[in-house]
């Protein structure tokens, strides 16, 4: 449990309940912000830190080459991201307010719905400050600073997706005064972590969820166990998701423009509809369903 006395009191309420709720935050939550931003201290890394970052980064940008859609690639370019160093926020943020207007606030991990939805509704991503340990290099359940930075960051500088993001804050505040964030936690989740796209007939990888994964950007693309569909905004926050396994279903979609059209309609309506029915299982077809297969 964490040690809430020797916070500063400036956290409302709400936050310091969050707190006490959450079991394993591996942060250091003593000094953020009441928004949870803090500085990232770059003389903190160690030199281990420094090269397990180096190895995760060869090692995606490996599995990037072959799966990952353009907007990745090219976001990872435009980023100019350092392979050997941990990088550094301001740099990437001054890069980013140029191409798309974002910018990295740096947080001691997870955060709360409101806080999280908060920033994204303002343009802001916020990264994980700590790195996983040598024993995790292949998973760990927590988002850290390889998985926020690496997978999530370079789709920040594609426009469309850029917009999108930020529209999906704003549903935040919604969802929470309806009580449906678990249904928008879905499209985050299958859209944002576990997107797919098709490219010139060829089903590439966009979502950080897999492309900060050793082994689930290829197994996403290429084998035949998962389920694909075609993406349809209804659909996407009725299906429930596990977080401990590769995806069994994943989400296709044609263009990130149907992604940031789909979050023009009322999503009241949609909340009332999601929260009154069933959560459709991962794994499931059902009539409507537009089944995505890929090259055998
Ligand atoms: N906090 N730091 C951080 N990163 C996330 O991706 C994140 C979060 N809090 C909540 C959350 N994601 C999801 O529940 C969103 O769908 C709200
Ligand atoms: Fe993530």
């Amino acid at each position: 449990m964490l040690d809430l006395q020797s916070r500063p009191s400036v956290q409302p309420a709400s936050a310091q309940d969050w707190l006490a709720t959450q079991e394993k935050l591996r942060g250091d939550y003593s000094t953020c912000a009441v928004d949870f931003t803090m500085a990232q201290d770059m003389s903190a890394y160690t030199p281990a830190e420094h090269e397990l970052w180096r190895r995760l980064f060869h090692r995606q940008c490996e599995v990037a080459k072959r799966f990952a859609a353009s907007a990745f690639l090219s976001g990872m370019k435009n980023l100019d991201m350092s392979a050997d160093r941990i990088p550094d926020f301001e740099v990437a943020s001054k890069r980013l307010r140029q191409l798309t207007g974002w910018e990295i606030v740096a947080v001691p991990g997870l955060i709360p719905d409101d806080a999280f939805f908060r920033h994204l509704a303002h343009r802001r991503f916020p990264v994980t400050v700590w790195i996983r340990e040598e024993h995790e290099i292949d998973y760990l359940v927590e988002p850290d600073f390889f998985h926020d930075f690496f997978g999530h960051v370079p789709l920040l500088t594609q426009p469309i997706f850029a917009d999108y993001l930020q529209e999906y804050g704003r549903k935040g505040e919604q969802a929470m005064a309806m009580g449906a964030t678990k249904v928008l936690a879905r499209l985050f989740w299958y859209m944002v972590e576990f997107g797919l796209i098709r490219e010139n007939g060829n089903i590439k990888a966009y979502g950080a969820g897999m492309l900060s994964s050793a082994t689930e950007t290829a197994y996403s693309v290429t084998s035949p166990e998962p389920q694909r569909l075609r993406f349809d905004l209804a659909r996407v926050m009725s299906t429930d998701f596990r977080i401990d396994a590769f995806q069994e279903t994943y989400f296709v979609l044609e263009s990130y423009d149907e992604l940031f059209a789909a979050m023009k309609q009322p999503f009241a309506l949609l909340y009332r509809q999601l929260l009154a029915t069933p959560a459709i299982p991962a794994r499931t077809i059902r009539a409507g369903d537009s089944v995505v297969t890929i090259a055998a």
